[in-house]
């Protein structure tokens, strides 16, 4: 791998940037000597606090007894450190830009000010509907700042927000709502994207009916697309914020409280509620928002993910708004209404640093370069990736056409779990190579430890599983209402460590490169999907009997959703079977679970205690049927046969 070629900061960069590559060997080396006096140091710096905390870190990764807790006696409030504290010195500071999905749709500059009115308006709306502290509202918003507005105001009162992907189907959000028993949802008459409307409202509506009818429903009227209206359980929002008090005061909240739920694909059965609580998370965000991309006061940040996933929470919303950023929310799409549509808000808002996922930089590659020409962005100064690893090709194409050779790109490993970016290059200090998320940011302490035996790889050149070997103060604390499936699910295969669930090469440089997830998840577009889930909405099709589920090679995607299906005897293959499965996962889920291909299956391949073997399916969906191994342990070898005979990815 010597021929790999890397990309030092330039001189002139780490001069001006806030981390260079000895300030970051110090820092680094001070955050895992004393994580305690670090941390200490860093919370109250970067946080104002009600109450000062007097513990630090209190943490225990052993099986049996998990707990994570950090400045746990300190006393804060995240919306006050997100808006408040920041009005003497920015009120008239563009708090979020808010670009619509139609070009021609004015933009919104929000001043901290103006945002403050907003998110006290939206919190007194909340309290006149009874929500308390502790109680969880569900957020199922497109890229509105009506969203922005939603989440702080819950982190105003001390209520628990969990935001629903606005893709996401009536079941989906159902099963959301209640898991985590919400009071309220909140949610918008339609979604302009793409220049197409999702019915939010009706999804909602068909939502509720499986949800207690003490459920109420916020509706923000955002386009004005007539809905149903339920008296007594529908509220409208904006109409509400022009009656209630223009001010709120801020709830004092303990460090710990939980500020939000998120739930996420697991390799088994049904999401979890990944639980992130106030003043360790906010820390984590804050640090990680400044420092890797090297944010300056006055620049204009702009993280393209949707607020419905965690990249949104901490890179639009609550890392920024700490540090007193101008951060940018698009509510469109890169290809409508042509494939310049981001290089067009780029110039248009002068954007400095642009974050965004590899799979939307394939699509625009394939697009060409034509939609990149003409566009200034000579604003740009740190381009970001996230979601799943970056091919070389992708990161070539970013580099040339939008760093025109001269911008830094980070490219940041981490997850919902974490908070925060947790490998990742700090640009002014760390020399890039395409391919690898490079160095573990302050804190963070991986280790590659053997998949088998579950020890630590001493040698700095190696391959395993990624693992952590401390705590960091982004971390998730549990899983909602479920411990138990916390302690197993991340502490349960090797005794001692955070497992991520990623495996990973470490090469002589001591550079980390992800290679994926070495579970049942596979990464679509840089989205999380366990195949379980996918595997579950189709045998609960009627004519389905049974069903496997695998990721292979896709182009754009990433990963692409392979499903084998076998039916119910009687039942004939056919291509309207195949819509009307493709259909039903969509309704079952949501979009972004539609597998692309379905190959019929009369039988699966499995052992003789009744275990589909996985192995096998993978290999026969990336068309790489030469390298199955041993297949003498299954129960009737013949089936493969058939699944090679017919197997959809010929390509
Ligand atoms: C932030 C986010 C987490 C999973 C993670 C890994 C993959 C994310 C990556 C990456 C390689 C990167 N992943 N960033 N793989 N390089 N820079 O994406 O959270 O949705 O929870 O997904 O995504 O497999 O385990 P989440």
């Amino acid at each position: 791998m010597s021929d790999i070629k890397t990309y030092p900061p330039s001189a002139d960069f780490a001069a001006h940037a806030h981390v260079d590559a000895e300030r970051y060997a110090a820092m680094y080396k001070a955050s895992v000597s004393d994580p305690e006096g670090f941390w200490a140091e860093q919370a109250r710096e970067r946080l104002d606090w009600i109450e000062p905390f007097t513990k630090v870190k209190e943490t225990d990764f052993t099986l049996g007894k998990v707990s994570i807790k950090w400045f746990e006696d300190g006393v804060l409030n995240v919306a006050h450190n997100c808006i408040d504290r920041h009005l003497d010195t920015r009120g008239d500071q563009t708090a979020i830009i808010f670009e619509p999905d139609d070009p021609e749709t004015p933009a919104q500059h929000i001043t901290y000010r103006q945002l403050h009115e907003k998110v006290c308006r939206f919190a007194n709306v909340l309290l006149a509907q009874g929500v308390m502290r502790g109680d969880r509202v569900v957020i199922y918003l497109p890229m509105i700042p009506e969203a922005a507005y939603a989440m702080l105001a819950c982190a105003r009162i001390g209520a628990i927000h969990s935001v629903v992907f606005a893709g996401f189907s009536p079941d989906a959000l159902a099963n959301r709502i209640n898991d985590c028993e919400a009071k309220v949802v909140i949610t918008a008459d339609t979604a302009p994207r793409g220049g197409r409307r999702t019915a939010l409202k009706s999804n909602t509506d068909a939502a509720l009916l499986h949800c207690s009818d003490k459920v109420r429903c916020l509706v923000v009227k955002h386009t004005g697309d007539q809905t149903t209206w339920i008296e007594d359980r529908d509220v409208d929002v904006k109409a509400m914020m022009d009656e209630v008090a223009p001010d709120c005061p801020v709830r004092p909240m303990g460090a710990e409280d939980p500020l939000f739920i998120l739930y996420t694909s697991g390799s088994t059965g049904k999401p979890k509620g990944v639980v992130h609580t106030s003043a360790g998370y906010l820390l984590y965000g804050a640090m990680t928002q400044k420092f890797t991309f090297d944010y300056h006061d006055g620049d204009v940040f702009w993280c393209g993910a949707d607020v419905g996933w965690v990249t949104g929470h901490t890179y639009i919303l609550y890392g920024p708004l700490a540090n007193g950023a101008t951060t940018l929310m698009f509510e469109g799409v890169p290809t409508w209404p042509d494939a310049s549509r981001f290089w067009q808000v780029i110039e248009k808002h002068k954007v400095n640093q642009f974050y965004t996922a590899p799979t939307a930089i394939r699509a625009l590659m394939g697009q060409g370069t034509g939609f990149v020409e003409g566009h200034d962005l000579s604003s740009l100064k740190v381009l970001g990736t996230v979601g799943e690893p970056i091919n070389p090709e992708a990161w070539n194409w970013y580099n040339d056409n939008i760093g025109k050779g001269k911008l830094p790109i980070v490219d940041t490993w981490w997850q919902t779990e974490t908070g925060g970016h947790m490998i990742t290059p700090l640009p002014g200090a760390v020399a890039t190579k395409p391919g690898s998320a490079t160095l573990p940011f302050f804190g963070v302490q991986p280790v590659v430890l053997d998949p088998t035996s579950g020890t630590v790889i001493e040698d700095t050149q190696c391959e395993g599983v990624l693992a952590i070997a401390e705590s960091w103060p982004g971390q998730m604390r549990t899983v909602w209402g479920d411990h138990d499936r916390f302690e197993k699910t991340y502490f349960g295969d090797y005794k001692g460590y955070y497992f991520a669930g990623d495996g990973c090469r470490r090469d002589a440089d001591g550079y980390y490169w992800i290679t994926g997830r070495v579970d049942d998840v596979i990464n679509v577009s840089g989205h999380r999907m366990g195949t379980a889930e996918v595997e579950s909405a189709l045998v609960a099709h009627a004519k389905v009997a049974e069903a496997a589920v695998v990721g292979y090679p896709h182009e754009v995607k990433g990963q692409g959703i392979y499903a084998y299906v076998t039916l119910m005897s009687g039942e004939e293959p056919s291509d309207a079977l195949r819509k009307e499965l493709e259909t039903w996962v969509r309704t079952e889920i949501g979009p972004i679970a539609k597998p692309d291909l379905i190959q019929w299956a009369p039988g699966l391949p499995k052992t003789r205690s009744g275990k589909i073997m996985r192995r096998i399916l993978r290999k026969i969906a990336e068309n790489d049927y030469g390298a199955l191994g041993d297949t003498s342990t299954l129960a009737d070898p013949s089936v493969v046969d058939d699944l090679i005979e017919n197997r959809m990815n010929k390509a």
